[in-house]
């Protein structure tokens, strides 16, 4: 009997189903269906992989409600919310489809006469995408369709806290017409398949998205097999309010950015890097208004924060709040608790929390995943942005300001991979570059063109129609070069 692990309802404690763990001649059997597959998907134009993923697009918009409340159930996350995953798989399929229409390369002249010079993307091989549970259906999409349409086969093994939303999102895949082994689905637990995909020597590319901690040792892994390996790891992401800021519009952002998806997004807003002269004013009216915010099951329509996805998550965000009260000293200022009462006691249920602490401490150092939020307060632009600046991580970041020298400078010294003016840490639009500096990642940007760069190889071709050798570098026969 194969080993099964169960998809739980984190509002409610309830089962969803039972899910089979693929064993390892599943995992070989699905690699050898990708290799096969991948010696005709190379050669299938382009254009005719974008319709596909056109068709696979509109499969997940007439799925659309269906498909949210699903990833709802399974991840715990406001439907709202997951009718925008669902949406930022379409935006994605959306996007990459009239790709396959482009995949520019360039031309350029030749340093010889009768030679022509270009550039190609050739597709990597057998790609492994290992993804995490707070994005299930966009994330996957993110890796899966620019891969195919670059020419690529996959294997995807999602979270296995969420593996109905991944397989939501192959069905529609499968259903638009992509050819058996394109796409390949595996179940299980990281430490088993995850690994097992990122040691396997017939995959040649490992996307993941995921922990620093399990990311620095996919990309050691993959270093030593030298497997091409994009890696989008954690954050730590602040809001700058300065003094001249639209406190109403901070505020907003602020609820938004650190309470949304119960602040289990890599590009939540976990710290708050307040202007002295404004300090308390917004910390008071934040605090009034995250005490408000409606906590319940994501399938109420009223509830504007949901679960947390997992116990062993609660767990986490238990311990950082602990830390931050008993470590750090920080001063609580609202919640802290986890949720034990009446409709919440079945249900992984966190209160919004915030702290008022200083940049050294942990709680304002490491990622915590959580509803959990510390407010800084500073004295000027440059202090903010060294506060900013002062984690190991380097996701996204943000800046409320009137002040158009302030907006540039920020543009200019924020240490990160997206930076928002006006809007908070979150919002990533599918044809922009998405990814951080520092130890967020390894240099890799997913979404828009930069995915290609993930997915594709580049090959320099020349063609010498000259009729005779020409040597770069050294002919002497180049117009202009002395003998
Ligand atoms: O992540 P893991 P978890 C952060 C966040 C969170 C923490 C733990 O701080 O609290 O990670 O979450 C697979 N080899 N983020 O435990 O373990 C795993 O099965 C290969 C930030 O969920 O990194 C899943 O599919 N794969 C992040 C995926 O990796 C392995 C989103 C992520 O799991 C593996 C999620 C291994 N050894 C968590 N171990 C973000 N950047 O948004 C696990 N996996």
């Amino acid at each position: 009997m194969p080993k099964h692990f169960q998809n739980i309802n984190p509002a409610t404690g309830q089962l969803i189903n039972i899910v089979p763990e693929s064993t390892p001649s599943d995992l070989d059997a699905a690699v050898k269906k990708a290799k096969d597959a991948f010696q005709s998907w190379r050669r299938f134009p382009a254009a005719k992989r974008g319709e596909i993923l056109l068709r696979s697009m509109k499969l997940l918009e007439e799925h659309k409600e269906e498909f949210a409340k699903e990833m709802t159930e399974e991840m715990g996350k406001p439907l709202k919310e997951t009718r925008g995953d669902v949406q930022e798989a379409i935006d994605t399929g959306f996007y990459y489809a009239g790709e396959g229409r482009r995949l520019f390369g360039q031309t350029t002249p030749s340093e010889l006469p009768d030679k022509f010079a270009m550039t190609v993307r050739i597709p990597v091989g057998v790609c492994g995408l290992i993804t995490p549970w707070n994005f299930p259906m966009a994330i996957p999409s993110w890796k899966i369709y620019p891969a195919i349409l670059c020419g690529n086969t996959v294997i995807l093994k999602p979270s296995s806290l969420t593996p109905n939303s991944a397989k939501n999102f192959v069905w529609a895949l499968e259903k638009a017409g992509v050819p058996p082994g394109v796409v390949n689905l595996v179940y299980g637990e990281g430490a088993e398949s995850g690994q097992w995909l990122v040691n396997h020597p017939e995959i040649s590319l490992i996307s993941f998205t995921g922990s620093s901690r399990t990311g620095s040792s996919v990309g050691e892994t993959c270093g030593k097999l030298h497997k091409k390996c994009s890696l989008e790891l954690g954050g730590k992401n602040a809001m700058i309010v300065m003094d001249d800021a639209d406190l109403d519009l901070a505020l907003e952002g602020a609820l938004w950015g650190a309470f949304g998806t119960a602040g289990q997004r890599c590009t939540a807003t976990s710290r708050i890097i307040v202007h002295e002269k404004i300090y308390k004013k917004f910390r008071d009216r934040l605090v009034e208004r995250a005490r408000k915010l409606k906590i319940g099951n994501g399938l109420d329509p009223k509830t504007e924060m949901g679960p947390i996805v997992s116990e062993t998550q609660l767990e986490t965000v238990a311990r950082y709040v602990e830390i931050g009260k008993n470590v750090d000293h920080a001063r609580l200022l609202l919640g802290g608790n986890i949720m034990k009462k009446g409709a919440y006691a079945r249900g992984h249920f966190f209160e919004p929390t915030i702290f008022e602490g200083t940049s050294n401490m942990r709680i304002a150092q490491e990622e915590i995943f959580g509803p959990v939020v510390v407010l800084i307060k500073i004295k000027s632009f440059e202090e903010a942005v060294s506060v900013l600046n002062s984690t190991v991580y380097g996701l996204s970041g943000s800046i409320y300001t009137q002040d158009i020298r302030r907006v540039m400078r920020a543009i200019q010294d924020m240490e990160t991979g997206i930076t928002y003016v006006n809007a908070p840490t979150i919002g990533a639009e599918v044809h922009l570059p998405f990814g951080g500096v520092k130890h967020t990642g390894n240099g890799h940007r997913e979404a828009g063109t930069a995915a290609l760069d993930i997915f594709s190889e580049w090959k320099a071709v020349y063609i010498d129609y000259s009729g005779r050798l020409q040597k770069a570098q050294i002919d002497a026969q180049m117009p202009g070069r002395k003998p």
